[in-house]
This record gives C-alpha cells, sequence and structure tokens, in this order.
C-alpha cells in the first residue's frame, strides 16, 4: 500500500518557524530574484500568439489548472532551499539519483492521473521500490495535500506572487510559467548536485528503467516519434520523461534552454527544446544528447511494440482529462493481461497495446 505521509510533517507548512528574520543562503536568494524578475519580464512581454498556440497544443499532453484552489500561500516560501534539501536527501538513491513529477490541482483529485500513475509502480516489474526516490513537487496546495495523504515525499514548489491554480487555459501566460518555472527548478536540482529522472505523471511505469539509460549520456529523453538511432536529432523529443545526470554540462544545457525561452516567447519548453538540440550552442556545451527508444520508453503517439521490453508509456498524443484517464487505465490493464500470460505466451508477444482508444488529438471542443 501507499506510504502514510511523513510524522512531523504538517499539511500546507513545512516550518512554523517566523519567516522574517531567517536568513537566506545568497544563492537561492539570487534564485528567488532571478525567478520572480523573469516572471514579470515573461508576464510584459511573452504574448500568446494565436498562431503558434494552434501548432503547439497538440505536442504535449498537459495538466488543466483547476480554479478553486488557493495559492500554496501557507507554505513557509522562505523556507524553500532547506525543505528541498531535506527531502531531495530522503528520496535519493545511493548514487544521488531522484524520480521527479510535477502535480497540480486537477491532476491529484482521487481517482484522477496521480492515482494511475503510483498504482503503476505497484503492478510494474520490479518498480515498487522506485516509489521510496519519487519526489512529487506540488504546484498548488490542493495538489500538496493530496501528496501528503498518499506519498511519502512531497515538495511544494511555489513563487511568491504567482498563482498557478488560478489559471485553467491550456496554452495560457500562466500554464507556460508554470512550464518555464519547472525548467528553472530543474536546473536547481542539478546544481544541487542530483541526478534526476523527470517523468510526467501521466507516464506508466512497468520496469525499473535505469537499465536502459546509457552509460555515457548527459541528458537523456524520451520521444513522442522516434526515428532508430539514439543521436538522431530529428527524433522528436517528449519533456515528459527524461533522464538527467548532474554536471557542468546539464547545469549550463538548463540555463541555456531556460533563457532561450525569451527569443521564442509563447512557446512551450519542449517546443523550444526541439528548435534548441539543433543549436551551435550545443555542440559549445558538450552537451552529450541522446534519445530514447519508444519499444522502451512508449506513448499513445508511438506505442511500444513489444512487452517484454517496455519500461514506461506516455498518455502523449491526448487531449483531455477523461480521455487520458480512459487510456492510462486501459494501459494498466494490458500490462496486468500480460503479466497473467504464461511464460511462453509472453516471450510471444501476442498481445498489443489497446490504446489509443479514447485519446486523440482531436479537440474535444471547438
Ligand atoms: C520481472 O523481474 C524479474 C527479476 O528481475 C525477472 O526475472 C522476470 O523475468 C521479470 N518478468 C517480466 C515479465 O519482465
Ligand atoms: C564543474 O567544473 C568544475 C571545474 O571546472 C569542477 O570543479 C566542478 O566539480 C564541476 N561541477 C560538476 C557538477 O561537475
Ligand atoms: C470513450 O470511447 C467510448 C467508445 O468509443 C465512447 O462511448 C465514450 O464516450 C468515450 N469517452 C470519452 C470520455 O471520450
Ligand atoms: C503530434 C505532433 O507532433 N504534432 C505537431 C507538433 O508540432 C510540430 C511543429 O512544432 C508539428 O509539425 C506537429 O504536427
Amino acid at each position: 500500500m501507499l506510504a502514510q505521509p511523513a510524522p512531523g510533517r504538517s499539511p500546507g507548512g513545512a516550518s512554523t518557524e517566523s519567516t522574517t528574520s531567517r536568513r537566506l543562503p545568497l544563492p537561492f536568494f539570487f534564485f528567488a530574484l532571478v525567478v520572480l524578475s523573469v516572471t514579470f519580464i515573461c508576464r510584459a512581454t511573452a504574448p500568446i500568439r494565436p498562431s503558434s498556440r494552434a501548432v503547439l497544443k497538440w505536442n504535449r499532453t498537459v495538466p488543466f489548472v483547476v480554479p478553486d484552489s488557493d495559492p500554496l500561500s501557507a507554505v513557509d516560501l522562505d523556507d524553500e532551499e532547506m525543505r528541498l534539501t531535506r527531502v531531495l536527501k530522503d528520496a535519493a538513491m545511493e548514487d544521488k539519483t531522484v524520480i521527479l513529477t510535477t502535480l497540480n490541482a486537477a491532476w491529484a483529485s482521487t481517482n484522477s492521473i496521480i492515482d494511475i500513475f503510483l498504482e503503476s509502480f505497484h503492478i510494474g516489474n520490479g518498480t515498487r521500490l522506485l516509489l521510496d526516490h519519487l519526489v512529487i513537487i506540488a504546484f498548488d496546495k490542493k495538489a500538496y495535500l493530496r501528496c501528503m495523504a498518499i506519498h511519502r515525499h512531497c515538495f511544494a514548489l511555489t513563487t511568491e506572487g504567482v498563482d498557478f491554480s488560478g489559471e485553467k487555459d491550456f496554452m495560457s501566460d500562466g500554464y507556460l510559467k508554470m512550464m518555464w518555472r519547472r525548467i528553472d527548478f530543474l536546473r536547481l536540482i542539478l546544481e544541487m548536485g542530483y541526478n534526476f529522472i523527470f517523468t510526467d505523471a501521466d507516464v506508466v511505469w512497468f520496469r525499473n528503467p535505469i537499465a536502459r539509460f546509457f552509460p555515457v549520456g548527459d541528458f537523456q529523453i524520451a520521444c513522442d516519434q522516434f526515428f532508430g538511432s539514439s543521436f538522431d536529432l530529428n527524433n522528436r523529443a517528449n519533456g515528459g520523461f527524461n533522464f538527467v545526470k548532474s554536471n557542468n554540462r546539464t547545469i549550463e544545457f538548463y540555463k541555456f534552454w531556460y533563457s532561450s525561452r525569451a527569443k521564442y516567447p509563447g512557446y512551450h519548453d519542449q517546443d523550444v527544446l526541439n528548435i534548441i538540440k539543433l543549436d551551435p550552442f550545443m555542440d559549445q556545451i558538450g552537451l552529450k544528447l541522446r534519445f530514447l527508444d519508444t519499444s522502451f520508453f512508449g506513448g499513445i503517439c508511438q506505442p511500444s511494440r513489444d512487452f517484454n521490453k517496455v519500461c514506461t508509456m506516455h498518455a502523449n498524443c491526448c487531449v483531455g482529462l477523461s480521455r487520458k484517464i480512459i487510456d492510462l487505465r486501459l494501459m494498466l490493464d494490458d500490462w496486468r493481461r500480460y503479466m497473467a500470460l504464461t511464460p511462453a505466451l509472453k516471450r510471444s508477444n501476442v498481445l498489443s497495446w489497446r490504446v489509443p482508444h479514447n485519446c486523440s488529438l482531436a479537440p474535444l471542443h471547438l
């Protein structure tokens, strides 16, 4: 069963200390300043162009944010770095690798995405223990409280003055900010010396993926479409699943990625990634970039063809939360059917995924 919240943590606040007198480490203060100023710059200069919106909205499946929850005002913001240090230390594997996912209110409801996500670790082969290394990063109060109720490692990511829960438009300004905030946050994780496997919560895990990562490769990313070679820059990367090692190259790369958002206003982090992967600066950084095969890391865009190989399946290429939930549940069912087969039938690869079933790129209402 799922772990109980760790004792000693109170919902909504990790600390009861007075915040005003806290001394902040200088780097963190600078980080907060940058985030804040960037936020305001974005607000001023990043209008969403209808043309880019139409192209972008189908590429990545995203959480919709419900409007009825408060920002995480109750959480002691000044305490962020301390809370983060502790949660990473608690969750990290011996080699300082953590598994990270982000959660907002809409995906945090009972019987919604987060439950399916966690269930997959329980029915996967050798995945249950990985939950000890999973940190759920909550973007709003509802997500944080739900996390505290069902999982051991929760972290509330807030930005003062920005309410990530108050937006519900798919490619809205607020939504983009949330995505970019995540990129900047992941850079901080790397700077703190942690490697991470980032996974969207609409990725179900059936096998431990670590053995499938390349021994040499700083930044390894799953694909919507994989064309056969892990080096091929034409592979269409999907930011919903990646493995990143902490080193100077990846830190530089995340800075570059984050700074590129200013060059492509209104674009999603993933689309900017699919542009900058071709930038000459990538060679200067020397980042070792690898694309992960959809046989191991599949999705609805390109399902894994082999149940004997599949590690994860992503509900990408899917518009609409209800459709996504139906298809994710089908994936869990298909996996259970596979696990119930005899070894001989397993090897004969008789099963195929029943997805996409409801998932579709067609808009729900237009
Ligand atoms: C599950 O994992 C065990 C231990 O690694 C392995 O022996 C077995 O073949 C795996 N089963 C499947 C269906 O992958
Ligand atoms: C980055 O490079 C410096 C020296 O150039 C080195 O001291 C440091 O350990 C490196 N940091 C990481 C995270 O690899
Ligand atoms: C899912 O698909 C079934 C059968 O095609 C359909 O009856 C049902 O309305 C769909 N549900 C959603 C939420 O799209
Ligand atoms: C499913 C998919 O990949 N859709 C679109 C993603 O965005 C590119 C352009 O950035 C389009 O060409 C794809 O059709």
